[in-house]
């Protein structure tokens, strides 16, 4: 395991480095000055939807310490920082009258960042829907798209300039079998009728927001999707039958609409009656040409016959895996065999890796003050040797964010998994760098060479 190298890992000039965020898990203060709630206020405060009741409202203060936040990832040598922004901070009712107060807030955020020679990469939707607009059916609303639309022109007439890099959804198909298939995201639907019908709108949304971005903006805008490669149990026809349908549910859905036009054939098998036909038109405003795409890797899953998508999906557990606090198996080079598939299926599109990261349970701090995370520094490394491999045939990877730059709130599961780099202490709000954080520094400073070391440890 730490046998060193004598492979170059060097990367290329100019790869970004970096981590990232989400406003609802780190910010706190969901309703200060004007905002209106989002459906993760109104879900975390409905009894029994997290673990531990847990909610979004002080979370890692951010919203209040965003200056030391920016000033410790400047100590860290980030060169880049990707966040959201919180749509219903902004837009309180989601739509229509916009809140001064919010927009300075992700200026000032961005403003910040420049001065410290840190670019940032701004995520225009991280599931942090207005309230407001879900009272009006949410994602299953077809005016869903114009709402989108109107919320980036705000953005993007504020910011466009000073942010270079825009997303415009991250992993739809999160916000879909989370949100409306099985329950466990806000807002808390499950039906296999309504999923068809809010992912079609979450990228009639994502297209409507690169068409406004294409009229407003000067520079980049691309999708974040997450991506889980899926592996046959065994070579029974029955099982590659099965990998393939649960390959098109997670892996196809998204891509395959934005940018090829068209969803892959197995999602009508998957839906059966449920899948409606689509009006032949969306698919004309959902495929835009994109300047890149977002992959966020974090596991691989092995599929059987078994597994019946897309309403309960198994995975078969590895006997000589290693698994993460929150149940992943660590699999490296299911990222370089995905970043291989992109290409050969979407053809040579910008990547940049937007999450990476593993949930751990990490010691308290030392007496010396270190946080020991061997694990994570291991699973970083691996991943970032993978996305060298990669590259190295062929992939255009322009960039790694790690998920992530702070211990945050891990949706329904609260604050029970710590995914950070840094350690935050729920009760002072300190923030103490890991030593994946000191050591993905000296990643960021030799950019990568040192990934040829052993371990750290
Ligand atoms: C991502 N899956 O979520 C999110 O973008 C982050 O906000 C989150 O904190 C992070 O990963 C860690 O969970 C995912 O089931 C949730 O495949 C679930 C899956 C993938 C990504």
């Amino acid at each position: 395991m730490s046998r060193s190298s004598d492979r170059d890992f060097t990367f290329p000039q100019g790869f970004l480095w970096g981590a990232a965020t989400a406003a609802h898990q780190i910010e706190g203060s969901p309703l200060a000055d004007g905002a209106g709630p989002s459906i993760w206020t109104r879900f975390a405060h409905t009894p029994g939807m997290t673990l531990n009741g847990d909610t979004g409202d002080v979370a890692c203060d951010h919203y209040r310490r965003w200056k030391d936040d920016v000033k410790l990832m400047r100590e860290l040598g980030l060169k880049a920082y990707r966040f959201s922004t919180s749509w219903s901070r902004i837009l309180p009712e989601g739509s229509g009258r916009v809140n001064q107060a919010g927009l300075d807030f992700y200026s000032r955020l961005v403003d910040e960042l420049l001065a410290n020679d840190i670019e940032p990469l701004l995520t225009l939707y991280h599931w942090d829907l207005p309230a407001a607009l879900d009272d009006r059916g949410g994602w299953l609303n077809r005016d869903c798209a114009d709402w989108f639309a109107e919320y980036g022109r705000v953005l993007y007439r504020a910011l466009d300039g000073r942010v270079k890099k825009w997303v415009t959804l991250n992993e739809p198909w999160v916000v879909t079998d989370g949100g409306y298939l099985h329950g466990a995201l806000a807002p808390g639907h499950r039906s296999k009728y309504e999923a068809p019908i809010a992912s079609h709108n979450l990228m009639r949304a994502h297209g409507a927001a690169v068409q406004a971005y294409r009229a407003e903006g000067q520079h980049e805008i691309g999708l974040v999707v997450n991506i889980e490669p899926k592996y046959p149990a065994t070579d029974s026809a029955e099982d590659a039958a099965a990998t393939r349908r649960a390959h098109a549910y997670m892996n196809e859905q998204y891509l395959h609409p934005a940018l090829l036009g068209h969803y892959p054939p197995e999602l009508r098998e998957i839906f059966g009656d449920a899948w409606p036909e689509f009006p032949a038109e969306d698919f004309d405003l959902i495929v835009q040409p994109l300047d890149f795409v977002g992959i966020n890797y974090y596991t691989r899953s092995v599929t059987t016959a078994n597994d019946s998508y897309p309403l309960k999906a198994g995975g078969v557990r590895q006997p000589l895996g290693t698994y993460t606090e929150t149940g992943w198996e660590v699999f490296p080079q299911g990222l370089t065999d995905l970043l291989l598939w992109f290409k050969q299926t979407y053809g040579d599109l910008p990547l940049y890796v937007t999450e990476n990261g593993a949930a751990f349970f990490d010691p308290a701090a030392a007496e010396d003050g270190r946080v020991r995370d061997p694990l994570r520094i291991d699973y970083i490394r691996k991943h970032l040797r993978a996305i060298h491999d990669a590259i190295a045939a062929g992939v255009d990877v322009r960039g790694y964010m790690a998920w992530s730059l702070l211990d945050n709130l891990e949706w329904s599961l609260g604050y029970s998994k710590r995914f950070g780099i840094v350690h935050v202490n729920y009760e002072t709000q300190a923030r103490t760098p890991k030593d994946s954080a000191r050591w993905y520094s000296g990643i960021i400073a030799s950019h990568g060479r040192i990934l040829s070391d052993p371990l750290p440890y």
